[in-house]
């Protein structure tokens, strides 16, 4: 059986590297192989320029950036469909979601959710997308932003209702599961098992072959 394709998103601190942890564990506790992967990843050259931008140290442009974390994820690609093909899961905290809503969140009038699509269709598609759902103003009492470039309650709050319309109105809506991230870390862990288990599952008896986007 191949592996699955399960991603985490949701705004900064909503969950997402906690939940994904515990997953990963939980999934080897029953037997099964599983690779955790997170995007950016910021060891690559395209994740060291991401990084640099992210702390604030360089500028680019709205579109560059964009294009630079959309590569970002096709660098890691093949390593991504070879583990799939051999059976391995792969647990991934963030992906082109994030890619496309943080992009659109920037008002640039000439950067929407369409163009942002652009550069991310031929990637593997998730069996499914996990959105830990947490208000701005939640997320920013688990300890406060962050000083990264994108830690801020507005930029936040827009994110969180870009992701709301993708998860409404788009035609990826139907990869989403949104779980309240507000409850207590176990709930919230015991939650996301039931839907995963229930995901894979289906992939298996239904013989669904891996998508893309
Ligand atoms: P993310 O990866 O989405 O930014 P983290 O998993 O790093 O989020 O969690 C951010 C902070 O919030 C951590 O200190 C973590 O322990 C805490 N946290 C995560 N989930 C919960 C929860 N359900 N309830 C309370 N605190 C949480
Ligand atoms: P972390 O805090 O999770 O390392 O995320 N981002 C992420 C984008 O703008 N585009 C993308 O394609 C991805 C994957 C979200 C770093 C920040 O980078 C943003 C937060
Ligand atoms: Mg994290």
């Amino acid at each position: 059986m191949r592996g699955k394709l399960i991603v985490f998103e949701g705004l900064d601190r909503a969950g997402k590297s906690t939940q994904c942890n515990r997953l990963v564990e939980s999934l080897q506790q029953d037997g099964q192989k599983v690779r955790h992967i997170k995007f950016p990843d910021r060891n690559t050259p395209s994740g060291q320029m991401i990084n640099s931008y992210l702390k604030g140290e360089s500028q680019q442009n709205d579109h560059v950036i964009h294009l630079l974390f959309s590569m970002n994820r096709w660098e890691a690609a093949p390593s991504i469909l070879k583990d799939i093909e051999e059976g391995t899961t792969i647990i991934i905290d963030r992906y082109y979601y994030s890619g496309c809503v943080y992009s659109a969140a920037k008002n640039n009038p000439t950067l929407n959710l369409k163009w942002a699509h652009g550069p991310e269709e031929g990637l593997p598609r998730p069996d499914i997308c996990i959105f830990l759902d947490i208000s701005a103003e939640d997320a920013a009492k688990r300890g406060g932003f962050g000083s990264e470039k994108y830690e801020n309650l507005q930029m936040q709050a827009r994110v969180r209702e870009l992701f709301g319309y993708l998860m409404q109105s788009s035609p990826e809506k139907d990869d989403f599961v949104r779980i309240d991230a507000a409850g207590s870390l176990n709930h919230v862990q015991q939650r996301v098992k039931e839907v995963v288990v229930k995901a894979m599952g289906r992939v298996d008896a239904e013989h669904l072959p891996l998508r893309f986007i």
